[in-house]
């Protein structure tokens, strides 16, 4: 990124990254996760030069937590999650939005995923605003991501409060020309933390005289969002009103194009406190209001709250009211078809008849993710199959947030539950102690270090017994890479201190540990295999490189890969390794009735040698 003020073509992320880089902020704080990741990536390629700090932290909460404690240090600060990062940071989000103090501007930007494209839920981020009382913004390009990210800071600071910044995916993700500014020459990072206890030990006391204060100010702030350039009224001569937000107002854009109509266009920029004098203006001089907004009805019930209260006579219509479908993500085809109920006109026949994107889906041929070839979880997942076959148990596998999620697809068929990060060890405390199957949880490093070291503590104190199956890539692998607490590697790249799993689970007094080699399969069996003959709370940390990494580093240092192949005069066709294994560089020529090898793919791992009964994968 230059420093010149020039036009780039900059992703939503980079928007935001670029609005905090020229913002001057000095501690950024984040844990990885789609739709956000990249925001920090951005920071951290380029925040070093701004003498800022930057971290991978371990968990949303203590990136949260990292960034308020810069914020009432005076410094400029900001953290970054995906929406379900926020229920990880809620306990301290919550507070800090009672206290406030940050005399340092304190951005929390969030990423909702509408349409689950990358996550279990579709929560709605302006929901934790409204139950917080905290200031909620959310841009619409990403010009608006970087322009609102310089404003909230100046805001923030004035107020002494935080700000949300709500993206959504599509904004996250999608590019537009972006003007950008300087960013600030490169600065010592000099807060100081004054003592202020009232402000602070954030205790009962204390927060039942915050309480009234923060609405007062949120009440007054109503006033000022009512007069804010982020709320803007473009008036429109159809007798229509059309309340929006974030992503949403371009396609309310493009609908009203191409329909050739004209509403007057409400675009809301600050989501919490809501501009109510404006909207009361609004509702009044309209009969009929269409709410276009991503995830929930929010807008909606807090509009028909407002026109209730106000007698206004106006029809509402949105998500809740069902003009616009009440899950997954909007587009202008939607809301032209929104337009089209409401203001009671036609559409295009083959716009009426369009399939749903669920029925386009539908249609389309189910490509399922899977482990890349060689990934060493596949290994893991193998292994413990056939320890726990030997036995004839059939056990139960709670499973966690991680590449080796995609473990509960045959053949593997290995991951009996999947909730939140860091939960597949709480619910195997529960398994354990509720049914008297035999548990083994899998979870990956970071997940590990994120939030399942107090659930591993708690089946100690607890007497729960199951055996752990850490698998230990050696990164984040699902978000992209980023480090984890083994690598010794900082945001910037910089050399760490470094905490190993078997250093944690020695520290807390695990006795059954073990770390094994995937790839040495045969070992890998044994060795879960006294784990659960053992019947004791046990740990395993299953450790081999992510074979996307290896892939990439060898390629890097133009190492070969010696890749295997499938020796046709010993293969006889019984397809054990396309049934059994799956890995996606062997496929089957029915044909010819053999086993054959992707080199293309191929990492050269060598399971599937183990794998075949007959031995017909050999080294090229
Ligand atoms: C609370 C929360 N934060 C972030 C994410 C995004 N995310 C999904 S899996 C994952 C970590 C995966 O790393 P690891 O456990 O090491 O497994 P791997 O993908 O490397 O196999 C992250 C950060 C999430 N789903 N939930
Ligand atoms: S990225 Fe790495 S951990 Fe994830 S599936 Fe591929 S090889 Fe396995
Ligand atoms: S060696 Fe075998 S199991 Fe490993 S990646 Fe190649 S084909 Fe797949």
């Amino acid at each position: 990124m230059s420093d010149k003020k020039t036009k780039m073509l900059l992703s939503g992320n980079e928007a935001i990254a670029r609005g905090v880089l020229e913002a001057g902020v000095d501690v950024a704080a984040a844990y990885p996760g789609t739709p956000s990741t990249e925001i920090m990536e951005t920071i951290a390629l380029f925040g070093k030069e701004t003498g800022m700090h930057a971290e991978w932290s371990i968990n949303e909460k203590i990136a949260f937590e990292v960034a308020l404690g810069a914020a009432w240090s005076g410094l400029r600060s900001f953290t970054v999650a995906k929406h379900v990062g926020l229920n990880v940071a809620a306990d301290p989000f919550f507070t800090a939005a009672l206290f406030g103090g940050m005399k340092g501007g304190f951005v929390m930007c969030i990423a909702d995923d509408p349409s689950f494209h990358s996550s279990q839920n579709e929560q709605d981020t302006r929901m934790y605003a409204l139950a917080a009382h905290a200031i909620c913004m959310e841009p619409s390009t990403p010009q608006e991501a970087l322009d609102m990210v310089k404003y909230a800071y100046d805001f923030s600071e004035k107020n002494e409060s935080m700000i949300i910044m709500r993206s959504t995916t599509r904004l996250s993700h999608s590019r537009g020309p972006v003007e950008i500014g300087e960013i600030p020459a490169k600065r010592e990072i000099k807060g100081e933390f004054v003592k202020n206890p009232e402000k602070f030990v954030c205790l009962p006391s204390s927060a039942r005289k915050a309480k009234p204060l923060l609405l007062q100010k949120l009440d007054e702030m109503k006033d000022y969002s009512c007069k804010s350039k982020w709320n803007v009224v473009t008036k429109g001569k159809d007798p229509l009103l059309v309340i929006t937000s974030g992503v949403s107002y371009t396609y309310v854009i493009d609908a009203i194009r191409e329909m050739d109509i004209d509403p007057t266009i409400y675009k809301i920029g600050f989501s919490n406190p809501l501009p109510e004098a404006k909207i009361i203006e609004l509702l009044k001089a309209n009969p009929k209001c269409l709410i276009a907004e991503e995830v929930e009805p929010y807008f909606e019930l807090l509009v028909k709250a407002i026109a209730a209260e106000n007698g206004i006579k106006v029809k509402i219509f949105g998500r809740k009211e069902g003009a616009i479908p009440i899950s997954n993500e909007l587009n202008p085809l939607i809301l032209k078809r929104a337009f089209a109920k409401v203001m009671d006109l036609k559409l295009d026949e083959h716009e009426e008849d369009l399939p749903s994107q669920a029925e386009i889906n539908s249609q389309l041929p189910i490509r399922p993710p899977e482990l890349c070839p060689g990934c060493p979880h596949r290994a893991t997942f193998i292994a413990i199959k056939k320890a726990a076959k030997k036995r004839q148990i059939k056990p139960i596998m709670p499973g966690d947030i991680g590449c080796y999620t995609l473990g509960f697809m045959a053949p593997l068929s290995s991951v009996d539950t999947t909730v939140s990060m860091g939960s597949s060890i709480g619910i195997a405390n529960g398994l354990a102690h509720a049914t008297n199957q035999t548990i083994i949880p899998v979870i990956g490093d970071s997940t590990f270090f994120h939030t399942g070291i107090p659930a591993l503590i708690n089946a100690i104190v607890n007497n729960a017994k199951f055996v752990l199956v850490v698998v230990d890539n050696q990164l984040t692998a699902m978000t992209g890479g980023q480090p984890t607490p083994e690598l010794g590697i900082t945001a910037f790249g910089e050399p760490a201190g470094i905490v190993t799993i078997e250093q944690v689970c020695k520290g807390i007094g695990i006795k059954n540990l073990e770390i094994v080699d995937p790839y040495d399969l045969e070992h890998t069996i044994e060795v879960i295999g006294k784990a659960l003959d053992s019947g004791e709370l046990s740990v395993i940390i299953s450790r081999r490189d992510c074979a996307l990494e290896y892939a990439r580093v060898a390629k890097r240092a133009k190492e070969k890969i010696e890749k295997y192949f499938v020796d046709e005069e010993i293969c006889i066709g019984c397809r054990t390794c396309v049934r059994t294994f799956a890995c996606p560089s062997i496929t089957f020529d029915y044909e010819k009735k053999k086993a054959h090898v992707d080199e293309s793919t191929c990492i050269g791992c060598g399971v599937c040698r183990i794998i075949c009964p007959y031995d017909a994968f050999t080294k090229r």
